[in-house]
């Protein structure tokens, strides 16, 4: 336990070193910094919402209707926004290979009714764990407005952003705050963690006005201070999940998703902003509950029913080896995808966690008794090099649930090393004949019930 909360308190000096104004937390008993001095919880901007009264979410959250960045993306949509009233806001993503290619790559966002100025935002949240599309918390106000001086100010862009699925890592993050479309404060920190861990985690930023000064924090540690382009607007508060250009990496997935456990504002007394016009637009909070989301997998065209030409060479994601294809018929349902001896079918899975248990599951047929399938797991650290060991199971008749020339289910279960940040998932027929279909994959950790 000591040994535990030393390193926590060696790390958080490491980030404090490193961090631009950060003397306040580093201490050395001459200075202390109360997070809290100032903040003014009874204040009417005030508020809490974790989520479990819906008439108290719709009045003061919209969903977001439109779309910004690049041409491909689909921009974020009302129809992705899910609310559960356990008190969680699921949120959609669309990937590259979502089946239907009008709407794929679009994400949604919650939009606050109102503007916010300085004060203390916190979401907790798990974000949206695959590459090419950005989580973000922040806020936001564009156009004219005056500045704190009385000075009017055209063409401003004023935004507090914290952004995940960064720089190819999910333990990146970045802190941003903009005054004007060109006037930015920008860094990028580490956590220690995954932030795509499937996991809770507490996302802050603490904006100051007096003097200008924004502090940022992931589950109570403080990773940055930011001193300059400070907003000095209230803005909206914007949540939620969209396809930049390729910052974010690729989005080579079809469907996963973000959730909202709540969010909460906290004013202070004492900071001054200026006044902006409401959020407006958009559509709606939803209206009805609906179930939380089955675990998405982490498989493109896991039951081969699917091509996407538009998409690139690889039409059916899946790569095949000497005698393997997907055929007609050959599935558990409509296509599936069929090996004779030596023939292999994999896909690389892009994004995973190393040191994380992985559960894959899959249907496969063997031809006749003598049939062998090899379910392998080959990891890489990049989109070059492989690290670690395969992981191997080898189903044949001895395998459990085998069943004579049908289709049967199979579990497979892996540990990435620690260094793994893509898989490739492969079937290899050593002998005989074997079909598969319906495959799936994601965090094993996912699927024990509550
Ligand atoms: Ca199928």
């Amino acid at each position: 336990m000591k040994k535990i909360l030393m390193s926590v308190i060696l790390s958080l000096m490491l980030t404090c070193g490193i961090a631009t104004g950060c003397k306040a937390e580093q201490g050395q008993g001459k200075e202390t910094y109360d997070r809290d001095a100032g903040l003014d919880p009874t204040a009417s901007t005030a508020f809490f919402d974790d989520f479990t009264d819906r008439e108290y979410s719709a009045s003061l959250w919209s969903t977001g209707n439109s779309k910004w960045g690049p041409d491909f993306n689909h921009g974020v949509s009302p129809d992705n926004v899910l609310w559960n009233d356990s008190g969680i806001v699921t949120i959609k993503s669309l990937g590259k290979y979502y089946p239907d290619q009008e709407i794929n790559y679009q994400g949604g966002t919650l939009v606050t009714k109102d503007t916010y100025g300085p004060g203390r935002y916190e979401t907790r949240m798990k974000m949206m764990p695959r590459f090419g599309a950005c989580t973000a918390f922040w806020t936001f106000m564009y156009g004219t407005a005056q500045d704190l001086d009385g000075n009017l100010k055209n063409n401003l862009n004023q935004e507090i952003d914290i952004e995940l699925n960064v720089g190819g890592d999910f333990r990146n993050v970045w802190f941003t705050n903009w005054t004007t479309e060109d006037d930015k404060a920008h860094v990028e920190k580490e956590t220690e963690f995954f932030n795509a861990d499937g996991e809770w985690h507490l996302y802050t930023f603490e904006w100051h006005t007096n003097p200008m000064r924004i502090d940022y924090y992931i589950d109570d540690i403080h990773l940055a201070t930011l001193e300059s382009n400070v907003p000095y607007v209230a803005g909206v508060i914007n949540i939620g999940n969209w396809f930049p250009q390729s910052w974010a990496g690729n989005a080579d997935f079809e469907e996963d998703y973000m959730q909202i456990d709540y969010v909460r504002y906290t004013p202070y007394k004492g900071q001054p902003c200026t006044p902006y016009g409401g959020g407006g637009g958009g559509a709606e909070f939803p209206s009805v509950s609906t179930p939380l989301p089955q675990v998405a997998n982490m498989i493109v065209n896991a039951g081969f029913e699917n091509s996407y030409p538009a998409a690139g060479k690889t039409d059916y994601v899946w790569s095949f080896y000497q005698d393997a294809s997907i055929k007609s018929g050959a599935g558990r349902t409509g296509k599936g995808m069929t090996a004779n001896k030596d023939g292999i079918g994999f896909q690389r899975i892009p994004d995973i966690l190393g040191g994380f248990e992985y559960r894959a599951t899959a249907w496969v047929k063997l031809a006749d008794a003598d049939s062998v399938c090899k379910l392998q797991a080959y990891f890489l650290k990049n989109s070059e090099d492989y690290v670690g060991t395969p992981a191997a199971v080898e189903i044949s008749s001895a395998t459990t649930g085998y069943r004579d020339g049908e289709f049967f289910e199979v579990e497979f279960t892996f540990t990435a090393p620690e260094d793994a940040r893509r898989v490739e998932i492969t079937f290899e027929t050593t002998n005989g004949s074997v079909s598969v279909d319906d495959v799936f994959m994601n965090l094993a950790k996912k699927y024990v019930k509550a």
